[in-house]
């Protein structure tokens, strides 16, 4: 998988990309993590890639010409399966999405920032728009990120135990049971006998009434479809 982020802050996400199990997703090459730098795309030599509203009203608007010029560039070399631009009015990002855009080859994650893009861009370019949560953060590099994180730990040879992702919170729609370590027992409290009995079947059905119990107290929403 190869994934393209347009942006104007990319020192922000460079740290991100290159730590723990994405550093090692794109050492292992199951997937190309590109930050391009959205002011090199710029169209004049102010390296200007924003501007006032139409209209008037507080807050820039990022200009269509240096985001046409980003993708058009990146096009000429691989076709893309989505062009996605993160907003807080996009479609809210589930472990559903996660999934499915886990089974494309390239993306683009277009990162909104100030007022958002002249509208053009979504019209003509965007075929995905993305929110993390309604709530609204400055820009989009941070929702970026975590649709990244969420979409490359699902590719296969990313994750060492290869159906740790299967037993995640939200991939059944239900909450991950509880997990213990050792010690046994610490200060009195003991780990749940049935963990330690090493009968595989009790401890499956264990498991399984425990992320249900937890999703009825915790997320009873997630039960109700
Ligand atoms: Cl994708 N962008 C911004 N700026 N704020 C958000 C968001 C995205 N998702 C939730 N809040």
């Amino acid at each position: 998988m190869r994934i393209d982020i347009i942006t104007c802050l990319p020192s922000l996400l460079e740290s991100f990309f290159a730590a723990s199990i994405l550093k090692r997703a794109q050492d292992k090459q199951l997937v190309t993590v590109q930050l391009h730098d959205l002011r090199a795309y710029a169209i004049n030599k102010h390296r200007q890639v924003d501007d006032y509203a139409f209209g008037g009203g507080a807050g820039m608007v990022l200009m269509i010409e240096p985001i046409a010029k980003c993708i058009r560039a990146l096009q000429e070399k691989q076709a893309y399966d989505e062009i996605i631009y993160m907003t807080p009015d996009g479609e809210l990002f589930t472990q559903k999405q996660a999934n499915s855009l886990s089974l494309k080859k390239n993306l683009i994650i277009l990162c909104g920032h100030y007022k958002g893009v002249d509208d053009r861009v979504r019209q003509h370019f965007v075929t995905r728009e993305i929110s993390i949560g309604d709530y609204v953060l400055s820009g989009g590099e941070l929702a970026a990120a975590v649709v990244a994180d969420a979409v490359i730990r699902l590719i296969p040879g990313v994750l060492s135990d290869e159906t740790s992702a299967l037993t995640d919170s939200f991939q059944d729609n239900l909450l991950a049971p509880p997990v213990y370590t050792r010690p046994a027992e610490f200060e009195g409290m003991k780990v749940p006998e049935v963990l330690l009995s090493g009968h595989e079947a009790n401890i499956e059905k264990w498991r399984s009434e425990q992320s249900l119990e937890r999703t009825k107290k915790r997320r009873p929403d997630l039960l109700q479809y």
